[in-house]
């Protein structure tokens, strides 16, 4: 499947709310009235992708109205264009530590897919030709222990884990002598779920992160948020509260084929300044997907 092919089938439920809603106000009269900036606004925004974003649309569109007919296909490009600009300032490639070890953590809340990315990026980067192990930090929850060794055997990828209530620090820490001993390009550690307002739970992760920073320098050098994509810009509030415990590096938005609010990736990037690196479009290990912001943006608006 192309690469825009897959950005499509993925956003399609926003997609098809968005252009036809698009299509349908600018379409019933040859002028722009008040009530179809409202109700433009009000389909942009039940997209998610937030308000900044959303006013220059309809900004560029009543520019667009004054200076000529205002077609609806010109419409949709405007918005595409805009929404193209305000993902195109950050750098969404994934760190790597040049010729060492990478450590990369996922963190998040329970549910949001943490251990689904966790297996679906190790394929991503063993695919890219490099080393990846996995480690079983969530000693929590019944069963996240299982199911990251399924990942493992599935993608012949190796995972380091413990008993269930362990401490993850020391799992991790474990983990990280391992994969430095074996010479593995990344380590993905796979977190429990917690919410930002526990605190012990925050304090838990912090002590994760210190631990293996005595262990491998920078590491983690990667911390990334993973976010159920059907949170829309709530997503926004757990990100915020994430960083003051443990620096993020940018987020994964999961689940993007399973919501119309899609539009939360241009909210994000746009208010927190920090890169989506990657959309979860399935359960698949080929399902994680480099975010890329000109197809995603075309993917958007159109569907081809
Ligand atoms: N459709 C879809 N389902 C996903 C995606 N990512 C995760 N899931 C599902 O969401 C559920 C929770 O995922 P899991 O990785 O266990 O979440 P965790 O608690 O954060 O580790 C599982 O049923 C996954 O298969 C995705 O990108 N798309
Ligand atoms: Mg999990």
């Amino acid at each position: 499947m192309g690469l825009f092919s897959k950005f499509f089938s993925g956003l399609q439920k926003t997609q098809n709310n968005l252009s036809s809603e698009l299509k349908r106000i600018i379409s019933r009269s040859p002028k722009l009235t008040d009530d179809d900036v409202e109700d433009l606004e009000a389909v942009l925004l039940s997209s998610d992708m937030g308000f900044t974003v959303t006013e220059q649309i309809i900004e560029a569109v009543r520019k667009e109205y004054e200076s000529s007919s205002g077609q609806t296909g010109n419409i949709l490009e405007i918005a595409k264009s805009i929404v193209e600009k305000n993902l195109s300032h950050t750098d969404n490639n994934l760190i790597k530590n040049d010729n060492d070890l990478t450590v990369i953590s996922l963190v998040g809340v329970n549910g949001a897919g943490k251990t689904t990315t966790a297996g679906k990026l190790a394929h991503y980067i063993k695919d890219s030709g490099r080393r990846p192990m996995l480690a079983a930090c969530d000693t929590f929850r019944a069963a996240a222990i299982e199911q990251l060794n399924l990942w493992g055997s599935r993608l012949d990828i190796p995972v380091i884990s413990s008993e269930y209530g362990a401490d993850p620090a020391s799992v991790a820490h474990d983990a990280v002598n391992s994969s430095l001993s074996k010479e593995f390009d990344y380590l993905l550690i796979d977190t429990a779920g917690r919410l930002h307002t526990k605190h012990n739970l925050m304090r838990e992760l912090e002590k994760l992160h210190r631990v293996i920073s005595t262990k491998c320098e920078g590491a983690p050098h990667e911390t990334l948020l993973v976010v159920d994509a059907s949170i829309g810009s709530n997503a926004l509030t757990q990100a915020r509260e994430f960083n003051k415990s443990v620096p993020l590096t940018g987020l994964v938005i999961s689940k993007l084929d399973g919501t119309s609010k899609g539009g939360m990736v241009v909210a994000i990037q746009n208010e927190l300044k920090l890169p989506v690196k990657f959309v979860g479009l399935g359960e698949k290990p080929e399902d994680l997907q480099k975010f890329e912001p000109s197809e995603y943006a075309r993917a958007l608006f159109f569907n081809s």
